[in-house]
């Protein structure tokens, strides 16, 4: 197996964080125009905890995707925002008292400290509802835009990212092995990956053996970028995160159970995993291979 190399360059200087770059500004445009004008206290929240701040990664996932089938930037971009409309609603909760308990997020006060618990649940209620909506006036095939709203419906649900929220909160079951908090991790992070690169098929009307390609490159993705994750919380900084780190102290991580030379060498593994699923596309896939590379070699 190929060695996944870090490369001399510093990360947030290589032409791909440029590439991440240049997508978010175009999502970020297409979120000012998706999210209501903030008129009202409510609408506020949501603006700011969805706009001026993330990786989004997930949006690059859903526009390189897309971009293997030649899809309008435009429909593209509209996904990849109502993507991270559900993202920004599940950090908004994660972050609440009775959930994770964190002040920050994305080197900001995370929204209830800023807007009060209430608001800040009804902030992320109001989300859920906007990225349908969105999905839902998307100018494609009616069966296209019924696949999209149908899978983000499953992922996000009590079989998805609700369930892993419900691991992880300790209330369905501890979570002790390696297997568990793989299962518990493919449910709170592989499977919006695994949405965000489907979607990009799903858009292009890619055959099912294209579109399962893409959705299990995504889902190995998200496995390596919750490895990465709980290896940042552990050994990252705090500046280059934006959050406040070694908040998992009780908590079972990739790192509690593999220790940090093993945790890599496993992210390692998995993200040649993701990278020999993405082999059909051959040199059209490359961008998607720099994502991958990008996941492993992150420090923010
Ligand atoms: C249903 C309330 C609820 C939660 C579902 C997704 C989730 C479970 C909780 C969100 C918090 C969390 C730590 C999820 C794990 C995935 C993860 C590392 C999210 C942060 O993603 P980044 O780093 O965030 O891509 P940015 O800020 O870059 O968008």
């Amino acid at each position: 197996m190929a060695l996944l190399q870090q490369s001399q360059q510093p990360l947030k200087d290589s032409s791909f964080a440029h590439r991440l770059r240049n997508v978010a500004e175009s999502v970020e445009d297409a979120l000012e125009h998706i999210l209501p004008p903030a008129s009202t206290r409510l609408h506020e929240a949501m603006r700011y905890s969805v706009l001026g701040g993330g990786k989004r990664l997930r949006s690059f996932l859903v526009v390189t995707c897309a971009n293997l089938f030649e899809v309008s930037p435009s429909l593209a971009f509209k996904t990849a925002a109502a993507l991270e409309i559900i993202h920004s609603y599940s950090l908004i909760h994660d972050d609440l008292p009775c959930m994770d308990n964190s002040d920050m997020r994305r080197g900001k006060p995370s929204c209830h400290k800023v807007f009060g618990e209430t608001t800040a649940i009804l902030a992320g209620d109001a989300l859920i509802p906007l990225a349908f909506q969105t999905l839902s006036s998307l100018e494609i095939s009616p069966e296209s835009r019924l696949d999209l709203i149908h899978e983000l419906s499953q992922v996000i649900g009590s079989r998805g990212l609700v369930a892993g929220q419900m691991m992880d909160l300790d209330l369905e079951g501890p979570q002790q092995s390696l297997e568990d908090l793989l299962e518990l991790q493919r449910l709170k992070t592989g499977v919006l990956f695994g949405f965000a690169a489907e979607a990009g098929a799903i858009l292009g009307k890619a055959s099912m053996e294209e579109r399962n390609c893409l959705k299990e490159y995504g889902l190995l993705l998200g496995q390596a970028f919750q490895m990465i994750d709980d290896w940042l919380d552990g050994c990252g900084n705090e500046k280059d995160t934006g959050k406040p780190l070694k908040q998992d102290t009780s908590k079972v991580t990739f790192l509690t159970l593999l220790g940090p030379s093993l945790l890599h060498e496993k992210a390692s593994v998995t993200i040649q995993n993701a990278i020999d699923r993405i082999a059909p596309f051959q040199e059209k896939g490359a961008p998607l291979k720099e994502a991958a590379l990008f996941t492993l070699n992150r420090d923010w």
